[in-house]
């Protein structure tokens, strides 16, 4: 209807048409997540990425302290498809619950892994403060990106202290080598009380 009323409008009708594609798929989230700036910084100004160029990161998390050791896998089909998460860890407490994050910096040889400092906050979300809350629902407004487990839900270990990722987890908001870069960042695993137990750092496997 509003449309019909003035030119100016009928132009911006008519710019908001592409947001649904030919075939009718919308294409709306991810033009979203677009024009909130994510995605966008591909090295060279003006140079596109490689859309067909894939990668693989791998975290294998480790400490001298503690038992706890195992893998986060983060794998990304090309720079502008989601990044997909999963993990597997040994050596948890039976049936206790772990947090993961990906803090800012990577960890030395010695996995002191208060050197990989806060959790990576690209849009700084959590101020400091106190009253942080991720939701996962509003992940974008509300979920330090690099709160993993905030987004995804926490690790659960078995009565064996196994835990693997029951699905793999979809990030749009985070990039292996673009936009809110992961990699050469560290993966942090926390037991419930927050004290860091394992570390390692996101490094990019070869491609094959
Ligand atoms: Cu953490």
């Amino acid at each position: 209807m509003l449309c019909r009323f003035a030119t100016l409008v009928a132009v911006i009708c008519g710019a908001l048409l592409p947001l649904t594609s030919a075939q009718g798929v919308p294409q709306g989230t991810y033009r979203t997540i677009q024009a909130r700036g994510l995605r966008q910084n591909y090295g060279p100004s003006g140079s596109q990425p490689n859309p067909k160029v894939s990668d693989t990161a791998i975290a294998k998390v480790a400490s001298h302290t503690t038992t706890v050791s195992g893998q986060v896998t983060f794998y990304q089909a090309d720079p502008r498809a989601p990044v997909q998460i999963k993990y597997s860890l040994t050596g948890l407490k039976p049936n206790q619950i772990y947090h993961y994050h990906v803090h800012e910096s990577p960890v030395g040889e010695n996995l002191d892994c208060s050197a990989a400092g806060g959790h990576y906050d690209p849009t700084k979300v959590n101020k400091g403060a106190a009253t942080y809350k991720c939701n996962p629902n509003d992940a974008f407004a509300t979920c330090e990106l690099g709160d993993l487990s905030g987004r995804f839900g926490p690790i659960v270990a078995t009565g064996t202290g196994l835990a693997q990722s029951s699905q793999t987890y979809r990030d749009v908001y985070l990039g292996i080598r673009n936009g809110n870069i992961i990699a050469n960042r560290a993966v942090v695993v926390h037991n419930e009380k927050g004290d860091r137990v394992a570390c390692g750092n996101i490094l990019v496997q070869a491609a094959n």
